[in-house]
């Protein structure tokens, strides 16, 4: 099947009207004129507790059992001490699942990428080696693909893959991949977000 582009935002409306909605607790989400990726606008998300959340979300019709959603994050605060700043997390809204996230996590002072997912009715979680440093634009691609065994979840930074899990089995956490929240989750901390994309088949870095 070709890939099919299921959503786009650069926030070039200067709002949050393309999106179904947004998750905003213990924070605050805003689109503003502030140094975009591109275009004019982008969105700033704040948290300031540890289980704040300040994110967008959309939608996604059509029984998807791959997602592909890439985003351009700049992190303007680095997680503290054993706390994650999330940018990106896939569910199945109606099931109230979450299939995958992607964080960055201060692991005992050292900054890494760590993907979680579900898999075989429990949480996983697997690390990588490096992770985001202050004020710099990153290109971060989550794929999630539901199934029996071969469920997969990757990361992509900057358009290379850098953590990869195969053979996993999430079909339990829901029929379908339907929802998508993109900002920050937990922190507390301040991301902008840029260039939101979500498809059926890898994107790539802009
Ligand atoms: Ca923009």
């Amino acid at each position: 099947m070709p890939p099919v582009t299921l959503f786009e935002s650069g926030y070039e409306t200067g709002d949050l009207s393309e999106w179904d909605g947004k998750h905003v607790w213990t924070g605050a989400l805003s689109v503003g004129l502030f140094q975009p990726h591109h275009g004019a606008y982008s969105s700033r998300s704040e948290t300031t507790g540890r289980w704040g959340r300040a994110m967008t979300f959309k939608r996604l019709g059509g029984g998807q059992q791959v997602v592909y959603v890439r985003i351009l994050v700049r992190f303007e605060t680095l997680p503290e001490l054993n706390t994650n700043m999330y940018p990106i997390y896939m569910y199945n809204i109606d099931d109230h699942n979450q299939f995958a996230g992607v964080f960055a996590r201060n692991m005992s002072g050292k900054i890494i990428w760590i993907v979680n997912y579900g898999s075989g009715g429990r949480w996983n979680y697997k690390n990588a080696a490096s992770g985001p440093s202050v004020g710099v634009w990153y290109s971060v691609e989550l794929m999630c693909r539901r199934g029996q065994g071969d469920g997969a979840v990757k990361l992509f930074i900057d358009g290379v893959e850098l953590l990869s899990v195969t053979g996993l089995d999430n079909t339990m956490f829901g029929p379908d991949i339907n929802f998508v929240l993109v900002g920050l989750g937990e922190g507390p901390g301040v991301v902008a977000v840029d260039c939101v994309e979500i498809s059926t088949d890898y994107i790539g870095s802009e």
